[in-house]
């Protein structure tokens, strides 16, 4: 069907047909094996979308002996790498002739725009599985001069069983960029999505069935963090993991990597990202980025500027909650966030007219709303929003507090909702002291137009990204990952590949060389 009907305000009752609630193991779609279902909700209305089964330990062991089995003896990792990238091209190619039913499920079970979905989430996951099915014949080792008596070589080889635990804030985005390049470089996995937003997940996994991906390969075990995914952490028989969400739970997988079979893991976690604006940026420029975060563009529709921390309700791990304003510029660039701000028109993800959808959940709307209390508490001026919409629903208004102090539990935790912080800094030094006082190290951002500072605080910031004079600027050729507690592990780029691979060190004699 189609969901854009603007002539239609009845956009609650705007839900995709849905046809995949069971776990995907071998290729097959099957019922949890204790039989038990959980509901996913939709966060228009706190109604029931659709219910999932509910993977626990022993569903999670039959996906492992179903990726094991597939690793050991299938053809998948034995094939070449241009025969994966053919086949993974083809997934690619399924996702983009499903755009709309996927940027439509995405938006009722993650409550994200509709319109973005459409012209960035999904084209972007797609895109994303285009990047990794073209890297994966150009994935090779070097060859080595140990010696006059030694020819030597690496070998990159697949690591074996992969499991990837995703969060719910970018469900197809975030898919991509773990499953892709693990199945580029040959191994063979087992995903468990969020159990707030499962959707998506299984219907990659019926379309990566359609595009050959042979059964087995990719397998996906819906249910909860503490059982499915705490199965998969401690699991003897996978060889590594990758993992996305919050720190705590990071903490958690590592342990259990430790105490099972020391896999590897990769954590990518929360941060509480800077913005750092000089003096001498422009004002209205700077405050759309502060706002939305990418590079202003005036030829693009407003729409597709939207990205920022106000950009998918502050669900996003690089948004910059700390906005650090040089004292010349600070109380202009306060009165232009003000009326910025009056834009942002929260309402339903399928209303074109809408920035801002609703909070995933009712557990991180009450989060966020408790941390805009607590902003108030600690004495923090509330200069827009503050309040959620009065209406069914986990819907938000976007709240910029000013007079932040750095020691506020505001300016130190991660809220992931459309909460912006505001602070002033002075000198450079000062700029960088700042950006650097947290436990995090995802991102940051620099605005100004002297080159020599732009490159300064670039080097001085311990984050895994910085973006001059732009923000949220992702691509599939740039990796982006965590220094300090936002986890270590590089997702996209060629980085990520490297994740998935062993090197294998070969040497042998050579006799009578001259050389
Ligand atoms: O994350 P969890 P939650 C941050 C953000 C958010 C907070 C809490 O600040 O408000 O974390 O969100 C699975 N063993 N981020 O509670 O629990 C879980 O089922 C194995 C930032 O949703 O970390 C889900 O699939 N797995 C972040 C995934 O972990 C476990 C994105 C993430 O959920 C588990 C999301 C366990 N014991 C939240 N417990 C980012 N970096 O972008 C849970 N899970």
């Amino acid at each position: 069907g189609s969901y854009n009907d603007e002539s239609s305000s009845d956009y609650v009752s705007k839900i995709p047909t849905i046809k995949f609630t069971k776990l995907f193991i071998n290729g097959e779609f099957v019922d949890a094996i204790s039989g038990r279902t959980f509901e996913t909700i939709d966060p228009r209305t706190g109604e029931v979308i659709a219910k999932i089964a509910e993977g626990d330990k022993e569903d999670v062991d039959l996906a492992v002996r179903a990726a094991r089995h597939a690793f050991d003896n299938g053809p998948w990792p034995r094939m070449s790498g241009y025969e994966r990238g053919r086949i993974l091209s083809k997934f690619a190619d399924l996702i983009e002739q499903h755009i709309e039913e996927l940027a439509a499920i995405d938006a009722v079970d993650a409550g994200k725009l509709f319109e973005w979905g459409k012209a960035v989430d999904i084209p972007s996951t797609a895109k994303t599985v285009h990047y990794y099915a073209g890297a994966a014949d150009k994935i090779h080792g070097q060859v080595l001069k140990m010696s006059k008596a030694f020819h030597a070589y690496t070998l990159l080889e697949p690591v074996g069983v992969v499991g990837h635990i995703v969060p719910w804030n970018f469900p197809s985005n975030l898919f991509a960029m773990k499953v892709a390049p693990s199945l580029a470089a040959g191994c063979t996995i087992v995903v468990k999505p969020a159990e707030q937003t499962p959707l998506s997940a299984l219907f990659y996994a019926h379309l990566a069935k359609q595009a050959g991906i042979p059964d087995g390969v990719i397998n996906v075990v819906t249910g909860f963090g503490p059982t499915a995914g705490a199965a998969i952490a401690s699991h003897m028989d996978i060889d590594k993991v990758s993992f996305t969400g919050s720190t705590e739970v990071g903490r958690k997988i590592m342990q259990a990597a430790a105490l099972s079979n020391l896999k590897p893991v990769s954590l990518e976690l929360g941060g509480k990202s800077p913005l750092l604006i000089f003096d001498d940026a422009d004002v209205d420029q700077a405050a759309d980025q502060a706002l939305l975060g990418v590079m202003y563009n005036k030829a693009k529709p407003p729409f597709l500027d939207a990205y920022y921390i106000f950009t998918n309700q502050g669900e996003i791990c690089v948004a910059s909650s700390r906005v650090f304003v040089q004292e010349g510029i600070y109380d202009e660039l306060v009165k232009k966030l003000a009326e910025k701000a009056k834009d942002w028109v929260v309402g339903d993800p399928f209303d074109p007219k809408s920035r801002i959808g609703p909070q995933v959940e009712k557990r991180q709307y009450d989060k966020i709303l408790s941390y805009i209390e607590h902003g108030k508490r600690e004495g923090a001026t509330l200069l827009t929003g503050g309040k959620p919409l009065e209406t069914k629903g986990y819907y938000i208004q976007p709240t910029i507090f000013t007079d932040v102090k750095e020691d506020m539990l505001i300016a130190k935790d991660e809220i992931f909702g459309p909460v912006m912080s505001l602070m002033k800094f002075k000198t450079i030094e000062e700029g960088i002291k700042c950006a650097n006082n947290t436990q995090y190290g995802l991102a940051a951002g620099i605005i100004t137009k002297n080159l020599d500072v732009a490159n300064t605080v670039s080097r001085s910031i311990r984050a895994g990204t910085i973006w001059i004079n732009c923000y949220f600027a992702f691509d599939d050729d740039c990796p982006y990952g965590g220094y300090k507690m936002s986890g270590f592990g590089r997702d996209l780029g060629m980085d990520a590949i490297h994740k998935y691979l062993q090197v294998k060190s070969v040497a042998t004699p050579l006799h009578n060389s001259p050389w």
